[in-house]
């Protein structure tokens, strides 16, 4: 489905929302169909979750966003010098956008215009961020596609501007697991050319309490963003979760280099899920997994980049040294 709003400076490219519905229905009753119990996190983000999403960035705790956020004030000219980009960002899971006005602003500084595709799973946060951004920016065209990060590769397979730049930032990475991380990498890899580069924002390892802390924090909110995959549940597929029935729970693994995110049952209870025609039944103390964030040292970057055929050509950190931006390249160029 393709739709050209008024201004001829938009296209959305929208695969069938039907489907979309499908996958939820499908992920639920294999995830909650047997033991032990997982939700994937890629459902977080419906309107509700992306409005949660973005209250997490402002968060004391999460220290992610300001982090990277930091190093793209003090850094987008030179990063973006360096990675020799030409007329396309390409932005893998863009959500609302902000940080990367500063590699917009960046690029817009050496070039009259560019062509920005954000690819995202939220369809309300794609809507919002690109409205925005062409209000502001008057050399900006987009082309957005709602969907999974393959519909984004598929575009940047098919389209001959180059060299491009491609940026996957948040420390998205984390949430594939160590295998996944570079094997996602590598078919990016091999849907880049040899003057292309990957800007990857990473979360470095670093004290457990830290990142306990940020993905636990006081006022609640990431309870209320993992909790909202009950609700969407409930909402969508007619289930009947009782969300006082569920404790948030995040717990750092240090030897993996992961925070896990749970809900846990506080009871033993039943659970009907109408449009699956299941009931789901939890023990006290049952766990449904909900999400890993993988983080990282600079070596074990060096190690998924090499794996995936890239090389580290450059590394930018903040001044705290708990978040960094990693320029990649194919390896060999
Ligand atoms: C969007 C995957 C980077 O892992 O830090 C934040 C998601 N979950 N708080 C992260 C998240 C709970 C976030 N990523």
């Amino acid at each position: 489905m393709q739709s050209a709003a008024p201004a001829s400076r938009y296209t959305l490219f929208e695969s069938d929302p039907h489907a979309q519905r499908a996958s939820l229905a499908e992920a639920v009753a294999q995830g909650l169909g047997g033991e032990p119990k997982s939700l994937p996190c890629r459902f977080f983000y419906d309107a509700q979750g992306s409005a949660l999403f973005e209250e997490i960035c402002r968060l004391p705790e999460y220290y992610l966003t300001r982090a990277e956020r930091e190093i793209l004030e003090d850094r987008a000219d030179e990063i973006v010098a360096r990675s020799g980009a030409g007329g396309l960002l390409v932005e893998l899971g863009s959500g609302s956008a902000s940080k990367t006005r500063l590699l917009i602003e960046a690029l817009l500084r050496r070039r009259r215009s560019l062509r920005y595709v954000p690819i995202d799973i939220s369809r309300s946060a794609l809507a919002e961020s690109s409205q925005a951004l062409l209000a502001d920016y008057p050399g900006l065209e987009i082309h957005a596609i709602a969907g999974e990060y393959q519909q984004g590769l598929r575009h940047l397979r098919a389209d001959p501007e180059a060299p491009r730049l491609i940026a996957w930032l948040g420390s998205n990475i984390g949430n594939f697991d160590r295998a996944g991380a570079a094997s996602f990498l590598t078919d990016v890899r091999r849907a880049m050319r040899e003057r292309d580069r990957l800007l990857v924002g990473i979360d470095l390892r670093k004290d457990g309490r830290i990142l306990e802390c940020a993905y636990d924090d006081a006022a609640g909110v990431t309870a209320r963003f993992n909790g909202n995959l009950l609700a969407r549940i409930n909402r969508e597929l007619g289930g009947r979760f009782d969300l006082g029935g569920f404790r948030h729970e995040a717990v750092w693994h240090e030897k993996e280099g992961r925070v896990e995110l749970s809900l846990v049952s506080r009871r033993d209870q039943e659970v009907a899920i109408r449009a699956l025609d299941l009931v789901v039944k939890l023990r006290e103390g049952e766990r449904i997994h909900t999400e890993d964030s993988f983080k990282y040292s600079p070596e074990e970057i060096a190690e998924v980049a090499s794996a995936a055929g890239l090389r580290v050509a450059a590394r930018w950190l903040d001044a705290a040294k708990r978040f960094c931006l990693n320029l990649l390249a194919p390896h060999g160029d």
